[in-house]
């Protein structure tokens, strides 16, 4: 069987790590990956190929490389993006734009369409006063496009980008047999839990630092507002949905960028979930300004009845499915208790 071959930036982070494992079970994939940092023992055997460093360095290595789709996840959160904005620019942007140019030049050379996956964020929206976010609902993609930080910004503008290059720079190649062009597909991920990794640098950790430190016994202070309300994803639904959207069959898709939703709690309704698993959890709340102002320009809700419609989404995990049947159950076996 001809395997076909896969880039995956940002492999060792949270998104990267699950993805590479359920890619490498699906079979039929050769699996090359890059990140600034070494593969975790998770993934190691997985991929065929590490590029561990810069990725503006490594990107032009894969010049030579016959791939059939490409995940970009290599990103700059959203926290770590506003203390350091001009390398979260270079790192989301020049990085994105890089990886953009290289398909687009592979596609046009060897008359082959690639498929690129860009995991875009809730960041991308931007309410301008908490009375806003609890008036505007479930939040249309189009909608509030005003993003407050750098990260917000970057993944506005790469969705941009991507579409430029699937829709317009492509487009001359769509008369020519075969049909060969870049094909760009972004889903806007609120944030995301995983049981088994811990994020970095984002604005939405709070939820999953909440969490993992409960299950540990461990003191949690909490960096925003117990009222605080944002949309949240279990990994194995974030992941579904980029396998998802990737599988779409292209005259499905009606837009090139789309939001998937799973479930919303305020951070006292997080607290009160983990005080019910573990009993003695010490949970208090000291916002930070800076960080309580990202997340309070962030919807409460999104709607992602188009991702439902062109290519059949739904999150197998709301609320109490995300607690008792995977995060619980998960988090248990592995600190114990
Ligand atoms: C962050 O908090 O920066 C990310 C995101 C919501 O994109 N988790």
């Amino acid at each position: 069987m001809t395997l076909k071959k896969a880039l995956v930036t940002g492999a060792s982070g949270e998104i990267g790590q699950a993805l590479v494992q359920e890619l490498a079970a699906r079979g039929g994939y050769e699996i090359i990956t890059a990140d600034y940092m070494p593969l975790p023992d998770s993934i190691k055997r997985l991929s065929a190929e590490h590029a561990q460093g810069d990725l503006l360095y490594e990107i032009k290595k894969f010049y030579d490389y016959d791939f059939e789709i490409i995940f970009h996840l290599a990103a700059s959160l959203s926290s770590k993006a506003e203390v350091a904005a001009e390398a979260a620019h270079r790192i989301n942007v020049e990085g994105t734009m890089q990886l953009l140019m290289l398909a687009a030049y592979r596609s046009e050379k060897y008359k082959k369409p690639i498929k690129f996956l860009f995991p875009s964020s809730i960041a991308a929206y931007g309410l301008p006063s908490l009375e806003a976010k609890q008036n505007a609902g479930f939040v249309k993609e189009e909608e509030w496009s005003d993003p407050q930080t750098m990260y917000g910004c970057n993944k506005l503008y790469c969705e941009k980008l991507g579409t430029y290059y699937s829709r317009f720079y492509g487009q001359k190649h769509l008369d020519e047999t075969p049909p060969h062009f870049l094909d760009f597909r972004s889903v806007r991920f609120p944030g995301l839990i995983s049981a088994f990794t811990l994020p970095s640098g984002g604005t939405s950790d709070y939820g999953p630092e909440m969490l993992h430190a409960a299950a540990q016994g461990r003191a949690y202070a909490c960096f925003v507002r117990a009222d605080t309300k944002i949309s949240f994803m279990a990994m194995p639904d974030a992941i579904k949905s980029l396998l998802l959207l990737m599988d779409a069959p292209r005259e499905n898709l009606t837009r090139s960028v789309y939001n998937v939703n799973a479930f919303s709690l305020t951070a006292e309704e997080f607290r009160q979930r983990a005080m019910r698993a573990f009993p003695k959890a010490q949970i208090t709340f000291e916002p930070n300004p800076h960080r309580q102002g990202i997340v309070d320009s962030w919807p409460a809700d999104v709607d992602d009845a188009r991702a439902r419609k062109d290519w059949n989404w739904s999150a197998d995990y709301d609320a109490e499915r995300f607690f008792d049947d995977y995060f619980l159950p998960q988090i248990k076996k592995r600190y114990g208790g």
